[in-house]
């Protein structure tokens, strides 16, 4: 029995010993996460610092390992040896292992306390033009909101090389944890209490972000890429930003994509963030996202997402956690658990309302939506209206509604996520003083920020794309139902 005991313990040495060498190459500096290739000045004075502290760790070790094998060596016991003399107290040794590691706390404390205050008390003056980013934290992913040039992204931010960049984290859930690990430290994002980072990057390329607070069920999926670029290709990319995507093409599949888009993700992701005004309507949406599903955490068909504006261009799907592409995009709305447990979205998503959770869509829509999206991407500038009207003429208002409408409104009084549509008539004309029936539902339907009615949400898409014809229809069909 003791045998075996024995050999259970030399076997776990042996793992144990496996693991830790394994665990070493983790620290490898041109692995990912690694602090020690870093690629930014924050970042770098943190692993000279940890250097710093490592060989006086190293030295003091083995000093005192060495001290500890020759005593042990030198005055074991031998035959014969009797009890050695007793001694207490020796006022000499004693003040010299107190003053010792005084002082070498006080020489790590020097360095570590200059690198503190030099990082918190903001950008330096002499570093050049600070970008202001306001990073927030949700479960389980990351939002950038460039406030100096009107510009929202999801889970991969864009940054100029050499600039300054000045974060201010914030959390709309949770604590969660700022770290980009080979350019600068990391910062918690606390609800209702603004922290801030500053970071410069010195390389252009490809780095990781980790959320660095454990945060709940998709944590280690909480992941998001920071982008390093040369000045004017970072302005050239917030100019793309800016750029609207050009409409698909009517028939494709594209087109269909974006009906299906419209009408099941909409109430949750926006996607064309590019003209003036849309960023602060963003944030406002955001905010009314969020006050939904917290008003109602089970039943809310709301809560605040990825912003998908020019997704096509991103590389990563699902916070920073798969390659971008039309297979794992599509398995991503099919079912996004099989690539990241516990996400709101499957949770709160109408379309997601099914026996097995997975979505309410055919492949083929699925395969649509997904084309869709990776087509959005800075387009050519030029306004294109289609009329999407069918060869024999004649609009089908009902099916255009079922289509497009249903997911949030109901032909009756039902609140789904807009009001029931079930005797507008009636109230369509004491809407806005000025505004006909006809006028405010068509504006309604082609405007709809123009108009929100009082308690709901602002997440109403426009859509002028249907076509005027199409859009006059369905106030025609709106106008009948009771
Ligand atoms: C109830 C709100 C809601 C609805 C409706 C919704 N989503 Fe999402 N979506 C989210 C949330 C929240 C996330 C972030 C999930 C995470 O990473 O934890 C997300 C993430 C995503 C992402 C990944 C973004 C990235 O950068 O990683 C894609 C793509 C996406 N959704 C597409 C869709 C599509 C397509 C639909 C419609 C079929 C849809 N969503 C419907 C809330 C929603
Ligand atoms: C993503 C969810 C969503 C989709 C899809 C949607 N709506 Fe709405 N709609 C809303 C919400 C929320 C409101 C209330 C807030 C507002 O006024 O924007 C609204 C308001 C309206 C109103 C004004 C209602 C009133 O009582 O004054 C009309 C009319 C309307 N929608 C028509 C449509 C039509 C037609 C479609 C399809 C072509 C459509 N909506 C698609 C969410 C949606
Ligand atoms: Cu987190």
């Amino acid at each position: 029995m003791k045998k075996k005991i024995v050999h259970n313990k030399s076997r776990f040495l042996v793992l144990f010993i496996v693991f830790s060498i394994f665990s070493i190459f983790g620290c490898t500096p041109d692995n990912n996460q690694s602090t020690f290739g870093t690629a930014g000045p924050i970042a770098n004075s943190q692993a000279n610092l940890f250097l710093l502290i490592f060989a006086i760790a190293v030295v003091v070790f083995i000093a005192v390992e060495a001290a500890l094998i020759y005593i042990s060596i030198k005055f074991r016991r031998k035959e014969g040896d009797k009890l050695p003399y007793q001694t207490h107290g020796n006022t000499k040794l004693e003040i010299t292992w107190t003053i010792i590691p005084a002082v070498i706390l006080i020489f790590v404390a020097i360095p570590t306390l200059i690198g503190i205050w030099s990082q918190q008390n903001g950008v330096p003056d002499d570093k050049g033009q600070v970008l202001n980013i306001e990073a927030v934290g949700h479960q389980w992913w990351f939002e950038f909101r460039y406030s100096d040039y009107e510009v929202i992204t999801s889970n991969e931010l864009h940054i100029p090389k050499g600039r300054p960049v000045s974060f201010k984290l914030s959390s709309q859930d949770v604590i969660h944890s700022f770290w980009v690990p080979k350019i600068a430290g990391k910062v918690d994002m606390v609800p209702l209490n603004d922290n801030y980072i500053w970071m410069i990057a010195d390389e252009v390329g490809e780095f990781y972000g980790q959320c660095a607070e454990f945060c709940g069920t998709s944590h280690a999926h909480m992941r998001f890429r920071v982008f390093v670029h040369e000045e004017e290709d970072f302005l050239a990319w917030v100019d793309q930003m800016h750029t609207p995507a050009d409409p698909p093409l009517p028939n494709t599949a594209e087109s269909r994509g974006q009906m299906l888009f419209a009408a099941n993700c909409s109430m949750c992701h926006t996607n064309n963030s590019t003209t003036p005004g849309s960023y602060i309507m963003e944030i406002n949406t955001q905010d009314a996202r969020w006050n939904n599903w917290i008003d109602d955490t089970e039943n809310s068909a709301l809560v605040s997402a990825p912003n998908l504006t020019h997704f096509g261009t991103h590389s990563t799907l699902g916070s920073g956690i798969k390659d971008l592409n039309h297979e794992t995009l599509v398995e991503w709305i099919a079912d996004p658990s099989s690539i990241k447990q516990g996400t709101r979205m499957q949770k709160q998503a109408m379309v997601y309302n099914t026996r097995d959770g997975k979505a309410n869509l055919t492949d083929g829509e699925i395969s649509d939506i997904a084309t869709y999206l990776l087509s959005l991407k800075p387009g050519s500038g030029a306004e294109l209206v289609i009329d999407d009207i069918p060869a024999d003429g004649v609009i089908d208002a009902e099916a255009v509604f079922a289509t497009n409408c249903a997911a949030c409104h109901s032909l009756g009084n039902d609140v789904i996520v807009g009001p029931g549509m079930g005797g507008i008539k009636d109230r369509a004309a004491d809407r806005v003083s000025g505004l006909s029936a006809y006028e405010y539902i068509y504006e309604s339907i082609v405007e709809p920020q123009a108009y929100i009615v009082e308690g709901y949400p602002p997440v109403m898409p426009g859509w002028a794309s249907l076509g005027d014809e199409t859009v006059n229809a369905l106030v025609e069909y709106l106008l009948t139902l009771e």
